[in-house]
């Protein structure tokens, strides 16, 4: 059902200054920079590596307030790795076969992700306590 791991998510409170460790630890460079109010972030996608089933990445989420995903998350746990997003073909046809299994799906229908991609998350309650994206991205061939 996976074809790739798409990104790792990672929260954090400033997303300029963890785009800035990022750059000067890892030599990663920034493709895409997004505020998703529906979401209630702003990220930045970094590429890491390009494979065969697409390419991976690094993505910092900055909440925008502290009533949000992330900023929740922030004030409960600290900066720290968010959510693991794989890449799927079909993201509707993954979350059909995902929800048979009895897993709780958070999003019953695609909703707009990073880079114009089809996302959906999968309850971390049920995937041993990690929050789990799907991401179907057919433009992300760099
Ligand atoms: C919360 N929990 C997590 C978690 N966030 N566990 C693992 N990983 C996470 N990221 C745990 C809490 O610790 C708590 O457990 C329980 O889930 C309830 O969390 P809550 O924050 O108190 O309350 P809820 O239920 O309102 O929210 C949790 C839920 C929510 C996962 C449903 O954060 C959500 O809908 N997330 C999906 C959307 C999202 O994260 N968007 C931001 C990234 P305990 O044991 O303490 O009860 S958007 C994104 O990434 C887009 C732009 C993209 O990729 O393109």
């Amino acid at each position: 059902m996976f074809l790739r791991i798409d990104h790792v998510g990672i929260a954090c409170r400033n997303l300029e200054e963890s785009i800035a460790f990022y750059e000067s630890a890892f030599g990663l460079t920034v493709v895409s920079r997004e505020v998703n109010e529906e979401q209630g972030v702003r990220e930045a996608m970094l590429h890491v590596a390009d494979a065969e089933a697409g390419a991976s990445y690094i993505q910092l989420l900055e909440p925008l307030g502290p009533d949000t995903p992330v900023g929740k998350f922030i004030a409960k746990r600290g900066e720290g790795v968010h959510h693991v997003g794989y890449g799927v073909a079909d993201v509707a046809k993954a979350l059909e076969e995902i929800e048979a299994k009895g897993i709780r799906l958070i999003d019953r229908r695609p909703r707009h992700g990073s880079m114009g991609a089809s996302i959906a998350f999968l309850h971390p309650k049920d995937v041993g306590g990690v929050l789990t994206e799907l991401v179907e991205a057919p433009r992300r061939t760099t």
